[in-house]
């Protein structure tokens, strides 16, 4: 049974980047409530009432994988891991943007499937792209004929996706016998404990817990038999799943990932019921540091223009008057405003100047990264402000 344990209130759509402030175009902004739900028998978390997803991947989509260090570097990693681990003739990726993790392989191994028309134009011309939802009628018109996939990779894609037992289904059907789907996505755990809130968005129809995961699949004649924890966007999973059929061994890392699991109780109710309680407490403390720097005068802007920071922004109603505008170096985010709060998006070359005096973290998950880079605004006494674990002033 479905209980719905957070409400996020009144949200846009997180890619929904406007291109312009004027009344006209504000008054056609969609928005919806965000409600998020747990299943108490398949221990999925979810969105309650999913978004139509040709809404929201179409060909104004604007994230580019390939913007961080970071991710580039983590996809070559798993790209050269696979590779050795698998040697895979055939690599199916769902979800492949802008071909940040199929630019690792021989492009006559590659089939890549992309929805957002803009991005499979990125990457059409050099790999065989699909610009197609996936699904049973697409994975027949693939591999009805041709060899099944050794490897079917996809990452921050499945997550997104509401239909998930025809998903599940079609990769079943186009995974050879002992073909591995390899899936990361944000992990439960990690939301959990972090109180990252912010990983609820209307894409994000799932966060997954290996428990949940290993549920849903059975019924495609699926299972996952090994699983790792990244450091990607503020803490992933990597889940490893094959047929039922195939010879793959269950590892003792997923043993101890679900035993870990079962002990941080992802398996109860209980435990999203406290966690929406912390979510309100980070709520009220990130207002009330907004507030206290705005009323000394300082100047706050925000750094990254994530799909995350716009749960935040419109769940906390921080908008013009507390952030000055948000520096992103996405190209076509930049001379847009930010879904729903309407803030102002322009380059971090421009944006990160000395009148500066705090950076809210929207993309926390780089945080490592950025400090990095951003070592001239700290040795000037810049700040940066997160809300996770909990909200707080970083001044080195
Ligand atoms: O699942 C999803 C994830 C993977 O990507 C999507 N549904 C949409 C998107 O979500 P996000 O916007 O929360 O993801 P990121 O990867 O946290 O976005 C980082 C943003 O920050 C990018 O727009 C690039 C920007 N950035 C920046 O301006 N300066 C990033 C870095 C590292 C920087 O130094």
């Amino acid at each position: 049974m479905k209980k719905n344990f957070l409400n996020l209130g009144r949200q846009p759509l997180a890619n929904s980047f406007l291109v312009s402030n004027s009344k006209k175009t504000l008054s056609k902004e969609f928005f919806y409530n965000l409600n998020i739900s747990f299943d108490t028998s398949s221990y999925l978390v979810s969105v309650a009432n999913p978004v139509n997803p040709k809404y929201q991947y179409t060909d104004k989509y604007a994230h580019r994988a390939s913007e961080s260090i970071t991710m580039r570097k983590a996809f070559a990693k798993i790209a050269k891991k696979l590779n050795q681990k698998y040697s895979p003739k055939i690599i199916m990726e769902i979800g492949s943007n802008d071909g940040v993790f199929i630019k690792n392989f021989k492009k006559d191994k590659v089939i890549a499937i992309e929805p957002c028309k803009n991005l499979a134009d990125l990457t059409k011309k050099k790999y065989k792209t699909y610009p197609n939802f996936w699904n049973k009628k697409l994975a027949n018109k693939i591999f009805l004929k041709s060899q099944k996939a050794d490897i079917i990779f996809s990452a921050n894609t499945i997550s997104h996706i509401p239909n998930l037992k025809e998903t599940f289904d079609a990769i079943e059907f186009s995974l050879s016998k002992n073909g591995v789907l390899v899936i990361e996505d944000p992990s439960l755990y990690s939301v959990i404990k972090n109180i990252s809130y912010d990983q609820f968005y209307d894409e994000h129809v799932y966060v997954f817990s290996a428990l949940s995961l290993s549920n849903v699949i059975r019924s495609s004649g699926l299972r996952l038999f090994d699983s790792e924890k990244l450091d990607t966007h503020g803490g992933s999973m990597r889940y490893y799943i094959c047929k039922d059929s195939a010879t793959h061994k269950q590892t003792r890392k997923l043993d101890i990932i679900i035993k870990n699991e079962k002990k941080a109780k992802l398996d109860k109710l209980s435990t999203y019921i406290h966690f929406s309680k912390q979510v309100k407490k980070s709520k009220d403390e990130l207002i009330r540091i907004f507030k206290k720097l705005k009323n000394k005068k300082k100047t706050i802007i925000s750094y990254g223009a994530t799909y995350k920071s716009s749960t935040i922004f419109n769940y906390c109603k921080i908008g013009k008057k507390l952030i000055d505008y948000v520096t992103d170096t996405t190209l076509n985010k930049q001379g847009k405003f930010t879904p729903g709060q309407h803030i102002s998006i322009i380059s971090p070359e421009i944006g990160m100047n000395n009148k500066v005096d705090y950076a809210f973290l929207g993309a926390w998950n780089f945080k490592k990264e950025i400090l990095a880079k951003e070592k001239e605004f700290l040795r000037r006494g810049g700040k940066f402000i997160t809300h996770v674990p909990f909200p707080k002033i970083i001044s080195k």
